[in-house]
């Protein structure tokens, strides 16, 4: 039943993941201060339930689309750590060479169909990816992440349309962590976003997206009926973004600001990470168990890091033999 409860075991999965997502960005956070990373990062700190209990549904073979702030849903459908740290890094070892950097992790081998600096991006893809696998009777289903920010383009309401419409295997997430950029949603959406989807028949579920339970829950609902071919869902998953936009918003901002240091403050108390270590602690989880874990996912990620920093640039010259399939300069 996909509204049960999740075992032990794979609470523990869930926490594990959401952990390794936590760890890798503090780090990134830290080096992105320290000056040492040649981009900007949009960290996902404070959203990991929602990548890691969507993905924690899928298959190795479905297939997600992320955004801007596509570090956790890389790693909670299964990317390597070493190489999302090496690609952020801008170096040959990257999961795309050293070519996409931070916003164009990708790795379709898992069904990570990438990253996307475009704002609304990934609905097409994900749309076109749920139809691919209808016509090809593959099983496969599709999930597009996508924020709050990116329910405001067009497209989102094509993909609704046409998903519906076709009984595609799609999921559509809405990661609704009330900003876009430096501008608080209620200041450029009108109404709900779930009322779009609901005008399109899709069903719909409003969860709370630091809890990842109940987005494990929803997303075992919604994956479940794409797989049986009754079509697409719509979950929005209530969130807020505890970074800011992007580690170097200090120096967009200029002294501006846009909330209040306080709100951020209340929401570090909903923190997704520690409600589910609570959680597990409560069900009879020992505290040195947790310790270890953490211990365990510091290694790893000191071990992406030095092998990041251990590899050579990225060539430049390979974009003339990765752009398109086949071409030589
Ligand atoms: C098509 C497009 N328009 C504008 C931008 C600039 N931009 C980058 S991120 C962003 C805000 C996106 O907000 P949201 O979709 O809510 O995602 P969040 O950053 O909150 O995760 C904007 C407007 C862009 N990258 N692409």
């Amino acid at each position: 039943m996909a509204t049960a409860e999740p075992t032990s075991q794979q609470l523990r999965a869930l926490y594990e993941r959401m952990l390794l997502i936590r760890r890798m960005e503090e780090r990134l956070r830290a080096d992105a201060a320290a000056g040492n990373l040649p981009g900007a990062v949009h960290l996902y700190i404070g959203q990991e339930a929602i990548a890691t209990g969507v993905c924690a549904r899928l298959r190795e073979n479905d297939m997600i689309t992320s955004t801007h702030r596509g570090h956790g849903h890389f790693l909670a459908k299964g990317g390597d750590p070493k190489a999302m740290m090496a690609e952020i890094w801008g170096k040959k070892t990257g999961i795309c060479k050293g070519m996409g950097g931070s916003m164009h992790v990708a790795d379709f081998s898992k069904g990570i169909l990438g990253a996307n600096g475009i704002v609304g991006g990934g609905f097409a893809i994900a749309t076109g990816a749920a139809l691919a696998s209808k016509l090809t009777h593959d099983e496969r289903i599709a999930v597009a992440f996508f924020g709050d920010g990116a329910a405001n383009q067009g497209v989102f309401m094509e993909s609704l349309n046409v998903s519906s419409l076709w009984k595609l295997p799609l999921v559509l997430v809405c990661e609704h962590n009330q900003f876009s950029e430096f501008t608080p949603s209620a200041d450029i959406t009108s109404g709900e976003i779930v009322d779009r989807a609901r005008a399109f028949k899709l069903p719909t579920s409003v969860v709370d997206g630091n809890d990842v339970v109940a987005v494990w829950q929803a997303a075992g609902e919604a994956v479940e009926r794409a797989r049986r071919g009754e079509g697409p869902s719509f979950i929005e998953a209530k969130t807020y973004r505890i970074q800011g936009h992007l580690e170097a918003e200090d120096l967009f901002l200029q002294g501006g600001k846009y909330r209040e240091k306080a709100e951020i403050e209340e929401w570090r108390k909903r923190d997704p990470v520690e409600r589910v270590r609570q959680r597990l602690l409560s069900s009879g989880a020992r505290e040195e168990e947790l310790k270890a874990i953490d211990t365990r996912i510091g290694q790893t990620v000191e071990q992406a890091v030095e092998f990041a920093q251990a590899s050579e640039p990225a060539d430049p010259e390979l974009a003339f033999d990765l752009m398109f399939v086949d071409q030589k300069a």
